[in-house]
């Protein structure tokens, strides 16, 4: 079983690509896996995840800090750096299932190594021990401290900054344009070290050939000032770094996998799981960015992404997360019935990229064109509907896999009503039939359709879940005003919802009338690489052509609701037009195929998701926007399709059943999952027996 995510050699073209493959994150704080030498240039960045702010009329984002880990090596006089010289030797080693990174870095006169870690025992610590080995006798400095020239997409963020520098410890406070008050503090242990610049030291030390010069950093965020840093991480640095691993293995114990007999298959989802178990809080209900910790990217804002590709994962692994997750939309549920009425609805119309306040953060030109940098009108924000349906899918599932329907008497209850609300003054009836018109549904190249599968038949499924928990004995919906509960069923019953034509679900109304062009042929038709793909005048809008899954999502979702003619049929025409230009697409896709047998489309696409942020095969422009960083829904997908598509598990109360589809490679999977309160693994060999245990393993 392979535990490290290695990758040898320096190439400067991945220095991006690298940053998102090699984060150390703790769900409340991110750092991308970038060099010490590294600036704002390469994308350094200490992201704050869930603290917003907005400079002057720019998008409103999450908050980057000053990096502590800026570290440079000069030779005589000369600077020693991966951006000024290729190294004899250079790897990044990232252990997956304790969280922590290394570094080795040769060059002709000295060596680099260091350890990093961003701690999951206390949140607000990270740390780093940098060694330099001379090769031959040298005259060596080190610059290091902390850098506060900050990578920012839509920054500057602190309008005043106050650095207190005593010694060896640097208090940074900035204050963001919205008031609020953020705290670093910076400790390292050098002895004899000069202060240099606002913030930065500098090192001087002569190294005789074979002498290592060793030093650590600690850095702790606060939102409120607490303890000195040098009590809190007294301890040191050996020990600090024990108990960060040892909390992350616990974790990564409780959703462990192995894939035996195909090593790249199992090495791509251990490094998904890595990356849901780092974006993971336990302690904090602030629900999980699209680009989980990785940076600012869409505003560090929280999509559908965590309905229904995150907080299913977490539900079987670490339940405590999934439910941060939706107390976050209990607390935003206000920001959904504000924007719902600003549109002039009822209920709750949840933003389709959420920050903290539940507001719409999303704006109506999300992306600009490539060449002239002109905004382009999206309907995102008004038209994506179906995130109020997702968000009781995920209510609906949590409770199914948990047993946890307590959270419904917690608020949860309100927001899955107050959705059918909203959907309830979206909807329209016409001759008695109930129609979903102008939306966007999870194909984003298609906007303002009408009576997309998807959109309608989630918010059926969402309805019905509504009333069901509102006639359901346990829970106490005596808050409500339940007095609707003729009408959701009218609604329910007549909503418009499938139109099928030889098996084929039309996406839309209309989708069947649209210009019938093969994916190569598109791409012949585009004239910039990073052009927008949708929108009013974008090239695949009047096609078939679509972004992402969306009847095969539907389909993946509700797998048992579908026959075989129909999930044959729609996954043989849906997916040659599917770009996959949204890294939520592959798993969806993969997990229907694997339900259907066709094992090898299903292990592509498995791969294609799980390997994602491994091999940075994904756009990271939409338009002119750069839409870079971790892929945290693929990874989720990639998961959810290995249990769900691969493994064909599912439930019937407490019941647990599995079907397995094995690709030819798999010789045999092992899962760990948490289901209904008790651990149990899952273990599927190569003919298809397989069996399923309860763990007693605390
Ligand atoms: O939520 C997704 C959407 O489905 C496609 N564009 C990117 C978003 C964030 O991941």
């Amino acid at each position: 079983m392979q535990k490290h995510l290695v990758k040898k050699g320096y190439i400067k073209e991945n220095i991006i690509n690298d940053g998102n493959s090699f984060l150390l994150a703790n769900g409340h704080l991110g750092y991308r896996g970038t060099l010490e030498e590294y600036d704002k240039a390469q994308l350094v960045s200490l992201n704050l995840v869930g603290v917003y702010d907005q400079y002057q009329d720019k998008w409103r984002e999450s908050i980057n800090l000053p990096n502590p880990f800026f570290i440079k090596c000069f030779v005589d006089g000369k600077e020693i750096s991966v951006l000024k010289e290729k190294p004899l030797s250079h790897f990044l080693s990232l252990d997956l299932t304790k969280g922590y990174l290394s570094r080795h870095t040769e060059f002709s006169q000295i060596i680099i190594n260091s350890k990093r870690f961003v701690s999951h025992k206390n949140d607000s610590l990270l740390s780093e021990k940098y060694d330099v080995t001379a090769k031959e006798d040298v005259q060596l400095s080190i610059i290091f401290g902390l850098d506060t020239d900050i990578y920012e997409i839509n920054g500057p963020h602190f309008q005043k900054e106050n650095i207190k520098r005593n010694k060896n410890v640097i208090l940074f406070n900035g204050m963001t344009n919205e008031g609020k008050d953020l705290y670093l503090s910076y400790f390292h242990n050098v002895k004899g070290y000069e202060e240099y610049q606002k913030s930065l030291y500098k090192k001087d030390i002569h190294l005789n050939k074979g002498e290592k010069f060793s030093f650590v950093i600690f850095a702790i965020v606060e939102e409120e000032r607490k303890d000195d840093i040098r009590k809190i991480t007294a301890s040191g640095f050996n020990h600090l770094l024990k108990e960060h691993c040892d909390a992350f293995f616990e974790k990564y114990s409780q959703a462990h996998i192995e894939i035996k007999g195909d090593k790249k298959a199992d090495l791509a989802m251990r490094f998904s799981l890595y990356q849901l178990l780092s974006a993971g809080d336990a302690n904090r209900c602030r629900g999980i960015p699209a680009r989980g910790c990785s940076g600012q990217t869409y505003k560090g804002a929280i999509f559908w992404d965590s309905e229904m590709f995150l907080i299913p994962f977490y539900a079987l692994t670490n339940p405590i997360v999934a439910r941060n997750s939706l107390i976050y939309r209990i607390n935003t549920l206000s920001g959904a019935m504000a924007k719902a009425k600003e549109f002039g609805y009822q209920g709750a119309f949840y933003a389709w990229e959420s920050q903290d306040s539940g507001l719409e953060a999303c704006s109506k030109y999300n992306v600009t064109d490539p060449k002239t940098g002109a905004p382009i009108r999206t309907y995102f924000n008004e038209k994506q509907i179906h995130i109020s349906a997702d968000i009781v899918y995920a209510f609906d599932k949590y409770i199914e896999v948990t047993g946890d329907s307590e959270i419904l008497n917690e608020g949860g209850l309100e927001v899955i009503y107050q959705c059918a609300l909203f959907f309830l003054s979206y909807a329209k009836k016409v001759d008695g039939k109930w129609h979903i018109y102008d939306v966007i549904g999870p194909d984003e190249y298609h906007e303002r359709i009408n009576d997309n599968a998807f959109t309608n038949y989630l918010t059926k499924y969402a309805v019905q879940t509504v009333i069901k928990y509102l006639k359901d004995k346990k829970v106490n919906p005596q808050s409500l005003h339940v007095d609707d509960i003729n009408k959701l069923e009218d609604f329910a019953n007549n909503l418009c919802l499938l139109n099928i034509k030889d098996s084929v679900i039309e996406q839309f109304d209309g989708y069947f009338a649209l210009e019938d062009v093969s994916l190569s042929d598109l791409r012949k038709r585009i004239k910039d690489p990073k052009e927008y793909w949708g929108g009013e005048y974008g090239v695949a809008s009047h096609t078939k052509i679509i972004k992402q899954a969306d009847v095969c999502a539907l389909i993946a979702l509700f797998d048992k609701e579908f026959n075989s003619d129909i999930k044959e049929a729609n996954f043989a025409y849906y997916y040659p037009k599917t770009e996959h230009g949204s890294s939520l697409s592959s798993g969806m896709y993969s997990r229907l195929a694997f339900r259907l047998s066709h094992v090898k489309e299903g292990y592509e696409m498995f791969k294609k998701s799980a390997e994602i942020d491994i091999v940075g095969s994904q756009k990271i422009y939409a338009g002119g926007i750069y839409i870079g960083g971790t892929h945290i829904a693929s990874s989720g997908g990639a998961y959810l399709s290995l249990l769900y598509g691969c493994l064909g598990f599912s439930y019937n109360g407490e019941q647990i059943y599995l079907d397995p589809h094995l690709p030819k490679t798999f010789k045999e999977i092992t899962m760990n999952i948490k289901f209904r309160k008790k651990k149990y693994v899952i273990t599927v060999h190569k003919n298809g027996s397989y069996t399923i245990k309860e763990r007693q393993d605390d």
